[in-house]
């Protein structure tokens, strides 16, 4: 099972960048001070930064035309573990996993949990899927799962749902996450009301079902399966649907779920004030739901997003307590580069946000002075903070430079050796 990085080649891969890293760090620490600002308070909240990685996420994804697996492809749970256990070392910022299932069912989930634990991972939000059908199943969720006109089929998906509450209960997570594709191609297929009363219902009975510490996060998706109206395909859905369900129901914010050009900070900022902001799935995409890596294409975006959630921690905002995670497919990078890249990149639009003079800001705001207002935001994003995000993972154990380390380290073509290569490339997005 020990598929760890060897970690004195690690400690000696920092050893040879510590002291760059120190004359930076110094550099930067005295620049910041200029402004007032202690670079130790940023590296403190820089270690303290967390974003669960998708079990998902660690095979090579691919699109309905083909996916193009690698070498060492992961093959089960326990072997998704062992790559999310070296993203964790490399980066230190992804210690929580978010599984899905059935994707990631086994036997003994006793056994999964032993074996979590001796990576040192914990578990995020667990993911149910009724937008495939399964083998033996007895209802096909074609025309919906939890919309499903027929009660059975409802009912089937319900099931599924409270097994995943009750799996994940043995695991140690405290959420339920539910993305659906329900919706429909035709104008006039689907009744909209109806449709959404009756997910409503099926969502009442998983909400009776949670655990009284568990929260259960909506995610709404504008199209993809469905390409004419999909049931929950906003956040004015999502939201009215969390307010209906009651207060251990939040919204999840997947950044891909939206048309190009939604003010996704702005949606954020009002599931803020509403108390329903539960968590997001992190990624970037340019057309639809492309799940390319975080900040890839709109880092600009990211770091207003966490302008507006570092101006609810600043004001101690009531009932905000988000998670964090990525939701990615990687259909032509190593997976764990890509998700050692992203979790950097997510957590580098948080320090970058902590930057913000907001006492400037919130006065310019006041006085409309939109100019010095936005360069309030500009001059933060403009300041390069991976001194501080090294020095993090370094303080934590990590790697200074991870992908360097992670290349040097030969991790996948280690693992190929035990992990026979799949053959062909289906299509899918897993
Ligand atoms: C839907 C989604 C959802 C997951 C799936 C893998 O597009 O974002 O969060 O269940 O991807
Ligand atoms: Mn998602």
């Amino acid at each position: 099972m020990d598929n760890k990085i060897n970690i004195d080649m690690v400690a000696e891969h920092n050893a040879a960048r510590i002291s760059a890293l120190e004359e930076d760090f110094s550099y930067l620490t005295r620049r910041l001070a200029r402004d007032g600002i202690d670079s130790e308070t940023l590296v403190e909240k820089a270690q303290k930064f967390q974003i669960a990685v998708p079990s998902w996420g660690v095979g090579t994804g691919g699109t309905r035309f083909a996916r193009f697996p690698g070498i060492g492809e992961p093959r089960n749970i326990f072997e998704k573990l062992e790559d999310c256990a070296v993203i964790n070392q490399l980066s230190t910022c992804t210690e929580s996993v978010s599984p899905h299932f059935p994707w990631d069912v086994v036997d003994d989930f006793t056994e999964l949990k032993q074996y979590s634990d001796a990576l040192g991972l914990k578990w995020d939000s667990i993911n149910s899927n009724t937008f495939q059908d399964q083998t033996g199943q007895s209802k096909s969720y074609k025309f919906g799962s939890l919309t499903n006109t027929d009660a059975k089929t409802r009912d089937q998906a319900i099931a599924h749902n409270i097994q995943c509450i009750e799996w994940g209960e043995i695991l140690g997570s405290k959420r339920l996450t539910v993305w659906i594709g329900d919706g429909s191609n035709h104008p006039g297929q689907q009744h909209f009301q109806r449709a959404f009363e009756r997910y409503l219902d099926s969502m009442r009975a998983i909400y009776r079902a949670l655990p009284s510490d568990w929260e259960l996060h909506i995610e709404h998706k504008m199209f993809e399966p469905a390409f004419y109206s999909t049931v929950v395909q906003d956040w004015g859905s999502n939201i009215l649907a969390a307010i209906e369900l009651g207060d251990k129901a939040k919204s999840l914010v997947d950044l891909g779920h939206h048309a190009p050009n939604v003010n996704i900070e702005m949606i954020v900022s009002r599931l803020i004030q509403f108390k329903k902001l539960g968590g997001f799935h992190f990624n970037d995409s340019k057309y639809g739901d492309d799940d390319l890596d975080s900040g890839s294409i709109h880092p600009y975006q990211q770091f207003l997003i966490f302008n507006e959630l570092v101006d609810a921690e600043a004001r101690d905002q009531d009932g905000f307590a988000p998670s964090y995670m990525l939701d990615q497919s990687h259909n032509v990078t190593d997976p764990i580069e890509s998700l050692i890249n992203s979790a950097i990149e997510v957590q580098r639009s948080y320090v970058k946000a902590l930057l913000i003079d907001r006492d400037a800001l919130y006065e310019y705001q006041e006085r409309n002075d939109a100019l010095m207002a936005s360069a309030t935001l500009k001059q933060a994003f403009n300041i390069d903070v991976s001194p501080i995000l090294a020095m993090a993972r370094y303080r934590n154990g990590g790697a200074i430079e991870p992908i360097y380390s992670y290349r040097q380290s030969e991790y996948r073509a280690r693992v190929a050796k035990d992990r026979p290569a799949v053959a062909g490339s289906g299509s899918g997005i897993v």
